[in-house]
Protein backbone atom coordinates (compact mmCIF):
# COMPACT_ATOMS: atom_id res chain seq x y z
CA UNK A 1 0.00 0.00 0.00
CA UNK A 2 1.75 3.49 -1.10
CA UNK A 3 0.95 5.56 1.77
CA UNK A 4 1.96 9.33 2.65
CA UNK A 5 2.04 11.38 5.77
CA UNK A 6 1.83 14.81 6.93
CA UNK A 7 3.44 16.58 9.39
CA UNK A 8 1.92 15.02 12.13
CA UNK A 9 1.54 11.70 10.89
CA UNK A 10 -1.90 11.37 9.71
CA UNK A 11 -2.40 9.13 6.59
CA UNK A 12 -2.80 11.80 3.92
CA UNK A 13 -3.61 9.64 1.04
CA UNK A 14 -3.53 6.04 -0.25
CA UNK A 15 -3.19 3.63 -3.00
CA UNK A 16 -7.10 3.25 -2.43
CA UNK A 17 -7.83 6.80 -3.09
CA UNK A 18 -5.96 6.72 -6.57
CA UNK A 19 -7.28 3.18 -7.62
CA UNK A 20 -11.08 4.73 -6.75
CA UNK A 21 -10.06 7.51 -8.87
CA UNK A 22 -10.93 10.05 -5.59
CA UNK A 23 -11.16 13.25 -7.91
CA UNK A 24 -10.32 15.33 -5.20
CA UNK A 25 -6.79 13.22 -4.82
CA UNK A 26 -6.17 12.90 -8.42
CA UNK A 27 -6.30 17.14 -9.19
CA UNK A 28 -4.13 17.38 -6.34
CA UNK A 29 -1.37 15.47 -7.87
CA UNK A 30 -1.26 18.24 -10.55
CA UNK A 31 0.57 21.37 -9.35
CA UNK A 32 -1.46 23.59 -12.20
CA UNK A 33 -4.56 23.01 -10.32
CA UNK A 34 -2.91 24.33 -7.20
CA UNK A 35 -2.48 28.12 -8.81
CA UNK A 36 -6.18 28.98 -10.12
CA UNK A 37 -9.76 27.54 -10.27
CA UNK A 38 -9.02 26.69 -13.72
CA UNK A 39 -11.14 24.38 -15.86
CA UNK A 40 -9.13 22.15 -18.74
CA UNK A 41 -11.07 21.04 -20.83
CA UNK A 42 -8.79 20.91 -23.95
CA UNK A 43 -6.62 17.60 -23.07
CA UNK A 44 -7.17 16.02 -26.87
CA UNK A 45 -4.78 18.96 -27.42
CA UNK A 46 -2.50 18.14 -24.61
CA UNK A 47 -2.84 17.17 -21.36
CA UNK A 48 -1.81 18.35 -17.70
CA UNK A 49 1.86 16.89 -16.02
CA UNK A 50 1.34 15.59 -12.34
CA UNK A 51 4.25 16.46 -10.05
CA UNK A 52 5.78 13.16 -10.31
CA UNK A 53 6.57 14.13 -14.28
CA UNK A 54 7.99 17.38 -13.09
CA UNK A 55 10.12 16.21 -10.92
CA UNK A 56 11.19 13.49 -13.16
CA UNK A 57 12.54 15.67 -15.58
CA UNK A 58 13.69 18.14 -12.89
CA UNK A 59 15.83 14.91 -11.71
CA UNK A 60 17.24 13.91 -15.00
CA UNK A 61 18.78 17.45 -15.09
CA UNK A 62 20.01 17.76 -11.95
CA UNK A 63 20.93 14.56 -10.81
CA UNK A 64 21.40 12.35 -14.16
CA UNK A 65 22.12 14.84 -17.19
CA UNK A 66 24.70 13.43 -20.10
CA UNK A 67 24.29 12.58 -23.67
CA UNK A 68 22.89 8.57 -23.74
CA UNK A 69 24.58 5.81 -25.41
CA UNK A 70 28.50 7.81 -25.69
CA UNK A 71 29.38 8.97 -22.44
CA UNK A 72 31.05 5.95 -20.50
CA UNK A 73 31.79 7.54 -17.18
CA UNK A 74 29.00 6.83 -14.41
CA UNK A 75 27.06 9.29 -15.42
CA UNK A 76 26.45 8.71 -18.85
CA UNK A 77 25.70 5.54 -18.31
CA UNK A 78 23.08 6.27 -15.53
CA UNK A 79 21.30 8.63 -18.24
CA UNK A 80 21.05 5.47 -21.16
CA UNK A 81 20.07 3.04 -18.07
CA UNK A 82 16.98 5.43 -17.27
CA UNK A 83 16.32 5.79 -20.82
CA UNK A 84 16.30 2.70 -22.15
CA UNK A 85 14.28 1.66 -18.60
CA UNK A 86 11.74 3.93 -20.03
CA UNK A 87 11.66 2.05 -23.45
CA UNK A 88 10.96 -0.76 -20.99
CA UNK A 89 7.86 0.89 -19.58
CA UNK A 90 6.18 1.27 -22.75
CA UNK A 91 7.18 -1.93 -24.11
CA UNK A 92 5.05 -3.29 -21.49
CA UNK A 93 2.62 -0.91 -21.16
CA UNK A 94 1.24 -1.48 -25.31
CA UNK A 95 2.19 -4.94 -24.70
CA UNK A 96 4.90 -5.29 -27.47
CA UNK A 97 6.81 -8.37 -28.03
CA UNK A 98 10.53 -6.66 -28.06
CA UNK A 99 11.82 -3.30 -26.84
CA UNK A 100 13.73 -3.43 -30.10
CA UNK A 101 10.68 -2.57 -31.54
CA UNK A 102 10.04 0.58 -29.67
CA UNK A 103 11.65 3.75 -31.39
CA UNK A 104 11.50 7.55 -29.41
CA UNK A 105 10.44 9.79 -31.98
CA UNK A 106 9.19 13.80 -31.27
CA UNK A 107 5.67 12.72 -31.20
CA UNK A 108 2.93 11.04 -33.74
CA UNK A 109 3.34 13.45 -36.76
CA UNK A 110 7.07 12.82 -36.41
CA UNK A 111 5.99 8.84 -36.14
CA UNK A 112 4.05 8.55 -39.37
CA UNK A 113 6.32 10.86 -41.18
CA UNK A 114 8.75 7.80 -40.83
CA UNK A 115 6.34 5.99 -41.78
CA UNK A 116 5.53 8.24 -44.78
CA UNK A 117 9.30 8.76 -45.92
CA UNK A 118 10.01 5.44 -45.89
CA UNK A 119 7.16 2.47 -46.71
CA UNK A 120 5.34 5.44 -48.17
CA UNK A 121 8.14 6.10 -50.38
CA UNK A 122 8.42 2.21 -51.39
CA UNK A 123 5.32 2.26 -53.61
CA UNK A 124 4.90 2.83 -56.99
CA UNK A 125 2.20 4.04 -59.24
CA UNK A 126 -0.92 1.96 -59.34
CA UNK A 127 -0.33 1.16 -55.42
CA UNK A 128 -2.79 2.98 -52.96
CA UNK A 129 -2.61 4.01 -49.46
CA UNK A 130 -5.70 3.86 -47.73
CA UNK A 131 -6.52 6.40 -45.04
CA UNK A 132 -10.11 8.01 -43.59
CA UNK A 133 -12.13 11.16 -43.97
CA UNK A 134 -11.75 11.45 -39.99
CA UNK A 135 -7.72 11.82 -39.71
CA UNK A 136 -5.78 14.62 -38.33
CA UNK A 137 -3.38 16.12 -40.87
CA UNK A 138 -0.71 14.54 -39.21
CA UNK A 139 -2.22 10.80 -40.85
CA UNK A 140 -3.00 12.59 -44.11
CA UNK A 141 -0.54 14.98 -44.84
CA UNK A 142 2.84 12.13 -45.23
CA UNK A 143 0.88 10.45 -47.12
CA UNK A 144 -0.38 12.60 -49.53
CA UNK A 145 3.26 13.83 -49.76
CA UNK A 146 4.45 10.17 -50.31
CA UNK A 147 1.99 9.50 -53.37
CA UNK A 148 3.26 12.97 -54.65
CA UNK A 149 6.63 11.16 -54.41
CA UNK A 150 6.17 7.87 -56.01
CA UNK A 151 2.80 8.69 -57.96
CA UNK A 152 0.59 6.17 -55.71
CA UNK A 153 -3.02 6.77 -54.94
CA UNK A 154 -4.76 8.17 -51.83
CA UNK A 155 -8.14 6.84 -50.80
CA UNK A 156 -10.30 7.37 -47.96
CA UNK A 157 -13.06 5.53 -46.20
CA UNK A 158 -15.65 7.77 -46.05
CA UNK A 159 -17.99 8.35 -42.43
CA UNK A 160 -21.74 8.09 -42.10
CA UNK A 161 -24.29 10.38 -40.22
CA UNK A 162 -22.99 8.96 -37.20
CA UNK A 163 -19.47 9.81 -37.49
CA UNK A 164 -18.34 6.12 -37.76
CA UNK A 165 -16.78 4.63 -40.47
CA UNK A 166 -18.78 3.14 -43.24
CA UNK A 167 -17.55 -0.37 -44.83
CA UNK A 168 -20.50 -0.69 -45.93
CA UNK A 169 -19.06 -0.80 -49.83
CA UNK A 170 -16.03 -3.32 -49.18
CA UNK A 171 -15.36 -3.77 -53.08
CA UNK A 172 -14.81 -0.12 -54.00
CA UNK A 173 -12.28 0.57 -50.89
CA UNK A 174 -10.21 -2.46 -50.40
CA UNK A 175 -8.37 -4.41 -53.11
CA UNK A 176 -5.24 -5.96 -53.98
CA UNK A 177 -3.91 -2.34 -55.12
CA UNK A 178 -4.03 -1.44 -51.56
CA UNK A 179 -0.45 -1.69 -49.56
CA UNK A 180 -0.91 1.30 -46.86
CA UNK A 181 -4.08 1.12 -44.31
CA UNK A 182 -3.39 4.07 -41.94
CA UNK A 183 -6.41 4.85 -39.82
CA UNK A 184 -6.66 6.75 -36.04
CA UNK A 185 -7.41 4.97 -33.16
CA UNK A 186 -9.83 7.57 -31.75
CA UNK A 187 -11.01 10.34 -33.70
CA UNK A 188 -9.80 13.63 -32.13
CA UNK A 189 -12.78 15.34 -33.37
CA UNK A 190 -16.07 13.30 -33.26
CA UNK A 191 -14.54 10.89 -30.41
CA UNK A 192 -15.27 7.87 -32.37
CA UNK A 193 -13.53 4.55 -31.25
CA UNK A 194 -12.83 2.87 -34.23
CA UNK A 195 -13.08 -0.73 -35.67
CA UNK A 196 -9.18 -1.36 -35.14
CA UNK A 197 -9.16 -5.10 -34.97
CA UNK A 198 -11.37 -5.60 -37.76
CA UNK A 199 -9.31 -3.18 -39.92
CA UNK A 200 -6.40 -5.37 -39.28
CA UNK A 201 -8.25 -8.86 -40.72
CA UNK A 202 -8.98 -6.95 -43.80
CA UNK A 203 -5.50 -5.00 -43.96
CA UNK A 204 -4.10 -8.83 -43.04
CA UNK A 205 -6.11 -10.35 -46.35
CA UNK A 206 -5.00 -7.97 -48.65
CA UNK A 207 -1.39 -7.83 -47.75
CA UNK A 208 -1.36 -4.68 -46.67
CA UNK A 209 0.44 -2.58 -44.13
CA UNK A 210 -1.52 -1.68 -41.36
CA UNK A 211 -1.10 1.40 -39.26
CA UNK A 212 -2.44 2.99 -36.58
CA UNK A 213 -2.68 6.44 -35.10
CA UNK A 214 -2.90 6.11 -31.50
CA UNK A 215 -2.70 9.96 -30.18
CA UNK A 216 -6.08 9.92 -28.62
CA UNK A 217 -6.42 6.41 -28.06
CA UNK A 218 -3.70 5.18 -25.80
CA UNK A 219 -3.66 7.93 -23.26
CA UNK A 220 -7.66 6.33 -22.48
CA UNK A 221 -8.07 3.20 -23.00
CA UNK A 222 -5.60 0.22 -22.20
CA UNK A 223 -3.46 -0.49 -25.60
CA UNK A 224 -2.18 -3.58 -26.58
CA UNK A 225 -0.83 -3.83 -30.02
CA UNK A 226 -0.67 -7.73 -30.28
CA UNK A 227 -3.98 -7.88 -29.88
CA UNK A 228 -4.57 -5.15 -31.92
CA UNK A 229 -2.89 -7.03 -34.59
CA UNK A 230 -1.11 -3.88 -36.21
CA UNK A 231 1.45 -3.64 -37.73
CA UNK A 232 2.68 -0.12 -36.59
CA UNK A 233 0.95 2.27 -34.05
CA UNK A 234 1.97 5.84 -32.98
CA UNK A 235 1.52 8.08 -30.10
CA UNK A 236 2.90 11.67 -28.48
CA UNK A 237 4.08 11.46 -24.72
CA UNK A 238 2.54 14.55 -23.92
CA UNK A 239 -1.05 13.27 -24.34
CA UNK A 240 -0.80 10.99 -21.59
CA UNK A 241 0.59 13.17 -18.69
CA UNK A 242 4.25 13.34 -20.56
CA UNK A 243 6.30 15.67 -21.37
CA UNK A 244 6.13 17.53 -24.75
CA UNK A 245 8.83 16.39 -27.48
CA UNK A 246 8.74 12.50 -26.84
CA UNK A 247 6.82 10.11 -28.57
CA UNK A 248 6.55 6.74 -29.68
CA UNK A 249 6.60 4.51 -32.92
CA UNK A 250 5.94 0.74 -32.25
CA UNK A 251 6.15 -1.75 -35.19
CA UNK A 252 7.11 -4.91 -36.05
CA UNK A 253 10.48 -6.21 -35.87
CA UNK A 254 10.10 -8.06 -39.46
CA UNK A 255 8.90 -4.63 -41.15
CA UNK A 256 11.22 -2.44 -39.21
CA UNK A 257 14.27 -4.64 -40.43
CA UNK A 258 13.66 -4.48 -44.09
CA UNK A 259 13.00 -0.74 -43.79
CA UNK A 260 15.63 2.07 -44.96
CA UNK A 261 16.41 4.64 -42.04
CA UNK A 262 14.36 8.14 -42.06
CA UNK A 263 17.14 10.40 -40.99
CA UNK A 264 20.82 10.31 -40.79
CA UNK A 265 23.03 11.26 -38.35
CA UNK A 266 24.78 10.27 -34.94
CA UNK A 267 23.80 6.96 -33.76
CA UNK A 268 21.78 5.54 -36.40
CA UNK A 269 24.64 3.76 -37.87
CA UNK A 270 27.15 1.14 -37.33
CA UNK A 271 29.65 2.10 -39.99
CA UNK A 272 30.57 4.55 -41.84
CA UNK A 273 33.06 5.84 -44.43
CA UNK A 274 34.15 8.15 -46.79
CA UNK A 275 31.61 6.57 -49.08
CA UNK A 276 29.11 4.61 -47.28
CA UNK A 277 27.84 3.69 -43.86
CA UNK A 278 25.74 0.48 -42.62
CA UNK A 279 23.04 0.71 -40.17
CA UNK A 280 23.20 0.28 -36.32
CA UNK A 281 20.45 -2.63 -35.10
CA UNK A 282 16.60 -1.67 -33.53
CA UNK A 283 15.46 0.60 -32.31
CA UNK A 284 18.80 2.81 -32.42
CA UNK A 285 18.25 2.70 -37.05
CA UNK A 286 15.65 5.08 -36.61
CA UNK A 287 16.65 7.02 -33.64
CA UNK A 288 19.24 9.55 -35.04
CA UNK A 289 20.74 12.46 -33.19
CA UNK A 290 21.03 13.18 -29.68
CA UNK A 291 16.78 11.67 -28.50
CA UNK A 292 15.00 13.38 -26.36
CA UNK A 293 16.14 11.41 -23.01
CA UNK A 294 15.05 13.52 -20.60
CA UNK A 295 11.40 13.65 -21.76
CA UNK A 296 11.23 9.68 -22.82
CA UNK A 297 12.62 9.43 -19.06
CA UNK A 298 9.44 11.46 -17.98
CA UNK A 299 7.12 9.62 -20.68
CA UNK A 300 7.97 6.49 -18.03
CA UNK A 301 7.03 8.42 -14.94
CA UNK A 302 3.71 9.42 -16.57
CA UNK A 303 3.32 5.82 -17.47
CA UNK A 304 4.33 4.50 -13.90
CA UNK A 305 1.72 7.43 -12.91
CA UNK A 306 -1.54 5.86 -15.38
CA UNK A 307 -0.40 2.04 -14.16
CA UNK A 308 -0.93 3.06 -10.55
CA UNK A 309 -4.46 3.93 -11.37
CA UNK A 310 -5.36 1.75 -13.72
CA UNK A 311 -5.62 2.08 -17.57
CA UNK A 312 -9.03 0.29 -17.19
CA UNK A 313 -9.82 2.66 -13.89
CA UNK A 314 -9.04 5.77 -16.27
CA UNK A 315 -11.52 4.70 -19.09
CA UNK A 316 -14.02 3.69 -16.94
CA UNK A 317 -14.24 6.89 -15.25
CA UNK A 318 -13.92 8.60 -18.49
CA UNK A 319 -17.05 6.84 -19.90
CA UNK A 320 -19.25 7.72 -17.17
CA UNK A 321 -17.74 11.57 -17.20
CA UNK A 322 -18.41 11.15 -20.94
CA UNK A 323 -21.95 9.93 -20.51
CA UNK A 324 -22.18 13.09 -18.15
CA UNK A 325 -21.12 15.50 -20.37
CA UNK A 326 -23.20 14.45 -23.07
CA UNK A 327 -26.82 14.15 -21.39
CA UNK A 328 -25.44 18.16 -19.68
CA UNK A 329 -24.86 19.11 -23.45
CA UNK A 330 -27.93 17.98 -25.12
CA UNK A 331 -29.81 19.57 -22.46
CA UNK A 332 -28.16 23.21 -24.00
CA UNK A 333 -30.95 24.50 -26.50
CA UNK A 334 -29.25 24.98 -29.80
CA UNK A 335 -26.43 22.68 -28.93
CA UNK A 336 -25.39 20.51 -32.11
CA UNK A 337 -23.10 17.54 -31.42
CA UNK A 338 -20.87 16.71 -33.70
CA UNK A 339 -21.14 12.77 -34.43
CA UNK A 340 -22.70 10.09 -32.56
CA UNK A 341 -20.63 6.78 -32.46
CA UNK A 342 -21.94 3.93 -30.57
CA UNK A 343 -18.67 3.35 -29.24
CA UNK A 344 -16.66 6.63 -28.59
CA UNK A 345 -14.56 8.59 -25.61
CA UNK A 346 -14.67 11.98 -23.99
CA UNK A 347 -13.58 14.46 -27.47
CA UNK A 348 -16.76 15.77 -27.62
CA UNK A 349 -17.12 18.94 -30.86
CA UNK A 350 -20.52 20.63 -30.91
CA UNK A 351 -21.55 23.92 -32.15
CA UNK A 352 -24.36 26.61 -30.63
CA UNK A 353 -26.81 28.24 -32.65
CA UNK A 354 -26.20 31.83 -32.97
CA UNK A 355 -22.69 31.61 -31.27
CA UNK A 356 -19.31 31.75 -33.07
CA UNK A 357 -17.25 28.72 -32.03
CA UNK A 358 -14.56 31.81 -31.38
CA UNK A 359 -16.69 34.11 -29.44
CA UNK A 360 -17.51 31.20 -26.74
CA UNK A 361 -13.79 30.23 -26.64
CA UNK A 362 -13.42 33.86 -25.43
CA UNK A 363 -16.12 33.93 -23.25
CA UNK A 364 -15.23 30.74 -21.60
CA UNK A 365 -11.57 32.20 -20.76
CA UNK A 366 -13.33 34.65 -18.74
CA UNK A 367 -14.86 32.45 -16.47
CA UNK A 368 -11.16 30.40 -16.24
CA UNK A 369 -12.38 27.52 -19.13
CA UNK A 370 -10.44 25.90 -21.26
CA UNK A 371 -11.67 24.36 -24.63
CA UNK A 372 -10.29 24.75 -27.91
CA UNK A 373 -12.16 25.60 -31.34
CA UNK A 374 -11.07 25.58 -35.04
CA UNK A 375 -10.50 22.72 -37.61
CA UNK A 376 -8.69 20.84 -35.07
CA UNK A 377 -6.04 19.87 -37.81
CA UNK A 378 -8.64 17.72 -39.56
CA UNK A 379 -10.37 20.14 -42.03
CA UNK A 380 -11.23 17.33 -44.46
CA UNK A 381 -13.30 15.69 -41.74
CA UNK A 382 -14.72 19.35 -40.99
CA UNK A 383 -15.18 20.25 -44.23
CA UNK A 384 -17.43 16.58 -44.74
CA UNK A 385 -19.63 17.76 -41.80
CA UNK A 386 -20.37 20.75 -43.65
CA UNK A 387 -18.67 23.19 -41.34
CA UNK A 388 -15.36 25.09 -40.74
CA UNK A 389 -14.95 25.56 -37.01
CA UNK A 390 -16.30 23.74 -33.97
CA UNK A 391 -15.95 23.87 -30.51
CA UNK A 392 -14.65 21.14 -28.92
CA UNK A 393 -13.93 19.37 -25.10
CA UNK A 394 -11.97 16.53 -23.88
CA UNK A 395 -11.66 14.82 -21.03
CA UNK A 396 -9.18 13.08 -18.98
CA UNK A 397 -8.62 11.58 -15.67
CA UNK A 398 -8.80 14.83 -13.94
CA UNK A 399 -11.90 16.59 -15.01
CA UNK A 400 -15.38 15.60 -12.80
CA UNK A 401 -18.80 16.58 -12.94
CA UNK A 402 -18.74 19.57 -11.05
CA UNK A 403 -16.15 20.71 -14.42
CA UNK A 404 -18.99 19.65 -16.63
CA UNK A 405 -21.33 21.42 -14.51
CA UNK A 406 -19.61 25.17 -14.67
CA UNK A 407 -18.95 24.56 -18.34
CA UNK A 408 -22.45 24.29 -18.97
CA UNK A 409 -23.48 27.26 -16.44
CA UNK A 410 -20.80 29.64 -18.38
CA UNK A 411 -21.97 28.07 -21.77
CA UNK A 412 -26.45 29.07 -20.48
CA UNK A 413 -24.58 32.78 -19.69
CA UNK A 414 -22.62 32.90 -22.39
CA UNK A 415 -25.87 32.57 -24.53
CA UNK A 416 -28.13 34.81 -22.30
CA UNK A 417 -25.71 37.60 -23.19
CA UNK A 418 -25.77 36.44 -27.27
N1 LIG B 1 -4.13 16.54 -32.01
C1 LIG B 1 -5.66 18.16 -31.07
O1 LIG B 1 -5.92 19.19 -30.46
P1 LIG B 1 1.36 15.60 -32.21
O2 LIG B 1 1.09 17.06 -32.50
O3 LIG B 1 2.43 15.03 -33.11
O4 LIG B 1 1.63 15.32 -30.76
O5 LIG B 1 0.00 14.82 -32.50
C2 LIG B 1 -0.60 14.90 -33.77
C3 LIG B 1 -1.91 14.18 -33.79
C4 LIG B 1 -2.04 13.03 -34.53
N2 LIG B 1 -3.17 12.32 -34.55
C5 LIG B 1 -4.25 12.68 -33.82
C6 LIG B 1 -5.47 11.83 -33.84
C7 LIG B 1 -4.18 13.84 -33.04
O6 LIG B 1 -5.25 14.19 -32.33
C8 LIG B 1 -3.00 14.62 -33.03
C9 LIG B 1 -2.92 15.89 -32.24
C10 LIG B 1 -4.22 17.72 -31.19
O7 LIG B 1 -6.54 17.46 -31.59
C11 LIG B 1 -3.33 18.85 -31.62
S1 LIG B 1 -3.65 19.38 -33.26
Amino acid sequence: MDQRYDERGSSVRTRYDIVGLSIENIKSEFPIFDESDLIYLDNASTTQKPRTVIDSVQAMYTQSNANVHRAIYDLGSKATEQYENSRTKVTNFINAPSEKEVIFTKGTTESINLLGNTIGSSLKPGDEILITEMEHHANIVPWQMACERTGAQLNYIPIDKNGELDLSNPDKLFSKATKIISVTHVSNVLGTINPIKKLSKIAKSLGAIFVVDGAQGVPHQPVDVQDLSCDFYAFSGHKMLGPTGVGVLWGKTKILDQMEPFMGGGEMIKTVTMESSTWNDLPYKFESGTPNFVQAVGLGTAIDFMEKIGMDVISDHERKLTNYALSTLRDIEGMHILGSAKNRNGVISFYIDGIHAHDLAQFLNEDNIAIRVGHHCAQPLLSSLGQTSAARISLYIYNNQSDIDIFRDSVEKIKRYF
